[in-house]
């Protein structure tokens, strides 16, 4: 892994461009995340492919009964997943099967706390404080938390001690790369604000330097 602190988000259906898009960006990336529209559209092999090339994070949201979610967790990491995000409003005895899968496959496992879009608000901050410790409880190895509310983003940093924090919604969604960095963030997710842009390359270039600096002085480095 490289010392990125940006996470690309591929949500892309074009199997082709995909690929392309990832060896253009990879220099300025430390994971590439992909969800459902990509997996959907390419096939689970896609994750073996794209694991080639950086390590990758399955953004499945995982929310079932324990006996699903390491069900699917078991698959995610056989096809080579780096990580995993899993929701946490399912509760204790699904966090715990998470984790128990995912760090038994190798897998490191990141779970919701708030979500960046603006309905996030309506059931998943209320619950957030909660989600968090019990993630902390369970010894999951990240949260994702919201770069389009750096004041959440800060508390729910407060509450997660040395937890990794992802930190989607840079970009498209409204976030800054730096605000988020030094609200708390460990690395920003950013999809739109790279694969929609005319060169991918220098997006990701440009969020890697912003987000690089923030994080270095933020660490004194
Ligand atoms: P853009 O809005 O295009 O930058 O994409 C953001 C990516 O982060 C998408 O893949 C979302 O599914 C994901 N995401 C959020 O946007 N908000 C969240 O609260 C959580 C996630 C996530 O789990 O990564």
């Amino acid at each position: 892994m490289n010392q990125s602190r940006v996470i690309l988000a591929l949500d892309v259906t074009d199997c082709g461009r995909a690929m392309e898009i990832v060896s253009q960006a990879s220099p300025y990336t430390a994971f590439v995340k992909i969800n459902w529209p990509i997996v959907l559209a390419c096939g689970p092999e896609i994750i073996t492919e794209i694991s080639k090339m950086a390590p990758v994070i399955c953004d499945f949201k995982v929310a079932d009964i324990p006996n699903t979610d390491r069900l699917i967790i078991e698959q995610a990491a056989k096809r080579g997943a780096a990580g995993i995000i899993v929701h946490g409003f399912t509760g204790s005895d699904s966090m715990e099967a998470c984790v128990k899968t995912g760090h038994s496959a190798g897998t490191k496992v990141f779970v919701v706390s708030e979500m960046s879009h603006p309905g996030g608000r309506q059931f998943t901050a209320g619950h957030a404080e909660e989600i968090v410790r019990m993630a902390a409880k369970y010894g999951a190895d990240g949260l994702i938390a919201p770069a389009t509310r750096p004041e959440r983003l800060a508390e729910i940093r407060r509450l997660a001690g040395d937890m990794l924090i992802l930190s989607p919604g840079v970009g498209a969604q409204g976030g800054r790369a730096a605000d988020s960095i030094r609200a708390g963030a460990d690395y920003i997710t950013v999809g739109r604000g790279i694969y929609t842009a005319e060169k991918p390359a220098e997006a990701a270039k440009n969020y890697f330097e912003d987000s690089l600096a923030a994080y270095r002085a933020k660490k004194n480095l």
